[in-house]
């Protein structure tokens, strides 16, 4: 049935607000998507819901504690099965690419761990997390934007919540690749023109111009994708010809 996803962070409304729109909204609606936004603070056992505290051995900043996501993952468990995957978001992790995303859509539930300040208690990591997932190369004020990322990654692959298949098959990255260059109406905007070839109705040569400018495209400013792309012959034609 449908993909089962929990998010566990002390900002929910964060993570609400980025999941209501769009694909991901409509989703959820529709119930192929059944996520849950748990608040950590809910997890805490002292008056002030208190979920950090000071590094041991010393140094900046705080660590989130570890109790709190203990209660947290075991609440899951009661109320919706134990997870196949729990993800910890953090810059340490293994770099979340398409590929990533695949594999988890293939995952009945995940849960997803959003750490902020300096970091989680590290037992958290060795006893609940069962992979470290990171987006980038650039540092964040906490795992929430991360896990709205993989969320979003997710459900486009899950089947029925992008209306159209053939719009995730044209995706870029499908085959590796970049995208082609897009146009709609006007034909000539401020001076600057469709080019002809989307205009003239030739279904064969619309899609070699595709094929070409996506790879062109993808030579000049990602030439790493190519070692991994999926091209046919012709492309492989294309490339060695661009070579030259
Ligand atoms: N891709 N951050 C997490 C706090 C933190 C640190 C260590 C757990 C362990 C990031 C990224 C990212 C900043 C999110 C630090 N939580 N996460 N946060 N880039 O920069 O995933």
């Amino acid at each position: 049935m449908a993909v089962k996803v929990d998010v566990i962070t002390i900002f929910p409304r964060m993570i609400e607000a980025g999941l209501a729109e769009g694909v991901v909204g409509r989703a959820r609606t529709a119930g192929l998507l059944d996520i849950v936004v748990h608040n950590l603070r809910d997890f805490t056992t002292d008056k002030h819901h208190v979920v950090d505290d000071v590094p041991f051995g010393g140094g900046p900043g705080m660590v989130m504690k570890p109790e709190p996501f203990f209660a947290a993952l075991a609440a899951i468990r009661e109320q919706r099965g134990t997870p196949d995957a729990v993800v910890l978001l953090t810059p340490a992790g293994e770099r979340f690419t398409q590929d990533g995303a695949r594999r988890l859509a293939a995952i009945d539930h995940v849960v997803l761990l959003c750490g902020r300040y300096e970091g989680i208690d590290e037992r958290v990591r060795e006893a609940l997390a069962t992979e470290e997932i990171s987006i980038g190369d650039y540092v964040l004020s906490g795992g929430e934007v991360p896990a709205l990322a993989v969320i979003d990654a997710v459900a486009r692959l899950v089947p029925g919540v992008v209306g159209d298949d053939q719009s995730v098959e044209a995706d870029s990255f499908t085959r590796g690749l970049l995208d082609y260059p897009h146009y709609t109406r006007p034909a000539e905007f401020d001076g600057r023109k469709v080019p002809d070839v989307l205009l003239s109705g030739h279904h064969g040569e619309i899609k070699k111009w595709r094929r070409e400018t996506a790879l062109a495209r993808t030579v000049a400013r990602r030439p790493d994708l190519l070692a991994d792309a999926a091209l046919d012959a012709d492309e492989r034609e294309w490339l060695k010809r661009s070579k030259s």
